[in-house]
């Protein structure tokens, strides 16, 4: 990674407030975070105001329809900004230390002069807002650090609109001059695969002394990872932690390498005792190098580009569908003639699309 330098000028956008002049006229409205104009944005993010990044990202994430159609407009105008982080995913079941990892792991960094924004997906945060609240406490100083910008998971939508906001969100950070994102996500389910999907270093947190039942442990997920990083190995742990790295860089023969031309590996660190979070950083610089120069990196970004565009395109074919309430009337109906055997699903089906 080059080092960070002043890519982006700080324009003397003020931080404090976001240079509008009180309009009496809107003054029912319950923020003024709509009224800013889309070139307005676009200059506070180039700048780096972090307040117009936020308010940037919250136009992105709107359902609001307007809202939408500006976000689009606003992300037209920073794409040309965006792509030059590098973009860290962290996962792990729910406790084992990722948020306390990215506080450790994400000053060290801003030490080293990076600008860091956080993101994450959760999927259990729309179920019970308590993640968001648990993280911010993990993340204390890194909250307070002028270099970090941190943004909890979207809460509103499926887990693939969460999935695009993300996306976006990562677009605009880059574009606010961030050198490395890092998204966090819960290990369970399908998120991981979705952040698989958006990041260029994907590592897994485990835990000291799970080598035990290493066997019980997804395949798929640790074929998602490029680096394991054995967890919690503070020092009163670093025998177990050491067989557990040994064991892990075991398996990992047995798999399938997540990035072409790089061999997935194990290493043990402490997030508490802040052991080993150099050496990631180290794994994290010679793994960018290495991919850069194979050309997988270019590759995989352009891959997950176009994934993503024919993903959109399949949810905007099923919301249309769905979301069509002539459609779902006759879905209805249908069902009735397949559940009584007048029809078969596959007639019923193209009949739908008639
Ligand atoms: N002993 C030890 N505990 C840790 C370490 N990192 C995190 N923890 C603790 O593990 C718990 C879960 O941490 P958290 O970061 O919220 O996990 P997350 O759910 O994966 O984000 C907290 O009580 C942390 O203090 C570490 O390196 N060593
Ligand atoms: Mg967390």
């Amino acid at each position: 990674m080059e080092h960070p330098s002043s890519r982006h000028v700080m324009a003397g956008v003020s931080e404090s407030h976001d240079g509008m002049k009180p309009n009496p006229r809107k003054r029912f409205k319950k923020a003024n975070k709509q009224d800013m104009t889309v070139e307005e944005m676009k200059e506070g993010v180039l700048s780096g105001s972090r307040l117009h990044l936020g308010k940037a990202i919250t136009l992105i994430e709107s359902e609001n329809r307007e809202h939408r159609v500006r976000g689009q407009e606003l992300l037209t105008e920073l794409l040309p900004h965006s792509g030059n982080s590098f973009r860290i995913g962290i996962t792990g079941v729910p406790g084992a230390g990722k948020s306390t990892f990215i506080e450790t792991f994400g000053e060290m960094l801003t030490g080293l002069g990076y600008r860091v924004a956080v993101l994450a997906i959760d999927p259990s945060s729309s179920l019970h807002g308590g993640s968001i609240l648990g993280d911010k406490t993990r993340m204390e100083s890194l909250a307070r650090n002028p270099k970090a910008f941190i943004r909890p998971s979207p809460t509103a939508g499926t887990l693939g609109g969460v999935h695009k906001k993300t996306r976006e969100t990562m677009l605009l950070c880059e574009a606010a001059g961030y050198d490395i994102i890092l998204v966090e996500t819960v290990g369970v389910g399908q998120s991981e695969t979705l952040v698989r999907g958006m990041v260029d270093l994907f590592l897994l947190l485990v835990l000291t002394g799970a080598g035990d039942d290493l066997q019980g442990m997804k395949k798929g997920i640790m074929e998602l990872a490029d680096a394991i990083i054995v967890h919690k190995a503070d020092a009163k742990n670093a025998v177990p932690a050491k067989r557990t790295v040994a064991d892990y860089k075991q398996m990992v023969h047995f798999l399938q390498p997540a990035t072409k031309g790089w061999k997935t590996t194990a290493l043990a660190a402490s997030s508490l005792e802040r052991t080993g979070i150099k050496e990631i950083w180290e794994l994290a610089q010679s793994f960018e190098e290495t991919v850069k120069a194979s050309g997988e990196w270019e590759h995989r970004r352009s891959t997950q580009t176009k994934d993503w565009y024919y993903a959109m395109i399949t949810e905007q074919l099923h919301n249309r569908f769905f979301g069509d309430a002539e459609k779902r009337t006759q879905v209805k109906q249908v069902e009735q003639h397949v559940l009584d055997g007048r029809m078969t699903v596959a007639q019923a089906v193209e009949s739908l699309f008639e």
